[in-house]
């Protein structure tokens, strides 16, 4: 098989294990596919389109990986991107059937007043941002147990699912990114704890990396695009019946009930 038919193929079979919410096993392990990075993130390219092509509208790119833990456990020196799509937008009840086996991680979302297209600095993006706001991604990876290497997540869009976004913002000035902590409680129970410094020292450096990394493939982060940058501690997992609050120090808190 050709390379092009090759990255058709496996885009084929993340896109039918999201429709179909099935668990695949993992492209690098268990399949025995050799991928570089830059043909994982042609896999993730055709992936995309195959949603477009469904009638999904791509509503921003988004980091993953940005952790010190999770990089260091993938092997990487840098985070890695994706997208999310305008229909992975949940309300305040999550409905576990929709997905394979979700997690839900609380995150800063960052919005730039004006386009940027890299090289950039954190000086350039500072002076940029428009809005803060808390928020919450939906991660449900399309490999079994979450067992993937790094080529099968970035293929499979860095495991991108949903998100819900604030309706509170703030300045930039207002807040300070760097020590606004974030916990998740199941039922009461407090099971995820992060920081902001988590994010790449902070989550103006997830942006610095995801603007620097998009420059390489001509495309820029535009104005408004609201920017998920990594998670500030563990994901956690979501079961029917739960009660999720996820308590942000100053950002407005967010609460879910999973059915
Ligand atoms: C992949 C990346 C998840 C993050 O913030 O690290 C992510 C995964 O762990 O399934 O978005």
């Amino acid at each position: 098989m050709n390379e092009d038919s090759l990255i058709h193929e496996i885009a084929m079979e993340l896109y039918d294990a999201q429709k179909e919410k099935r668990a695949i096993s993992s492209i690098v392990d268990t399949q025995a596919i050799d991928l570089s990075l830059d043909q994982a993130y042609h896999v993730q390219e055709a992936l995309i389109q195959l949603k477009r092509m469904h009638g999904s509208r791509v509503l921003a790119p988004k980091l993953g990986l940005t952790s010190e833990a999770k990089m260091t456990q993938m092997g990487v020196n840098q985070p890695i991107y994706g997208y999310i799509f305008a229909d992975g937008s949940v309300g305040d009840t999550i409905l576990v059937d929709n997905y394979i086996h979700p997690k839900i991680e609380a995150e800063i979302v960052v919005t730039l007043a004006k386009d940027m297209m890299g090289p950039v600095t954190a000086e350039d993006v500072a002076k940029n941002v428009s809005a803060v706001f808390s928020g919450v991604e939906i991660i449900d990876s399309r490999y079994e147990d979450f067992k993937f290497q790094l080529q099968d997540v970035v293929a499979d869009n860095t495991s991108a699912s949903g998100y819900y976004l604030s309706e509170q913002a703030f300045a930039l000035e207002d807040i300070d990114i760097e020590s606004e902590t974030a916990q998740i409680l199941v039922n009461g129970e407090v099971i995820s704890n992060g920081q902001g410094s988590n994010v790449l020292g902070s989550p103006i450096n997830a942006l610095v990396s995801l603007i620097n990394q998009l420059a390489k493939r001509g495309e820029s982060v535009k104005a408004g695009q609201p920017i998920l940058t990594g998670a500030l501690g563990q994901a956690v997992t979501l079961n029917s019946g739960d009660s999720i609050q996820v308590k942000f120090q100053n950002l407005e808190s967010l609460h879910f009930t999973v059915k």
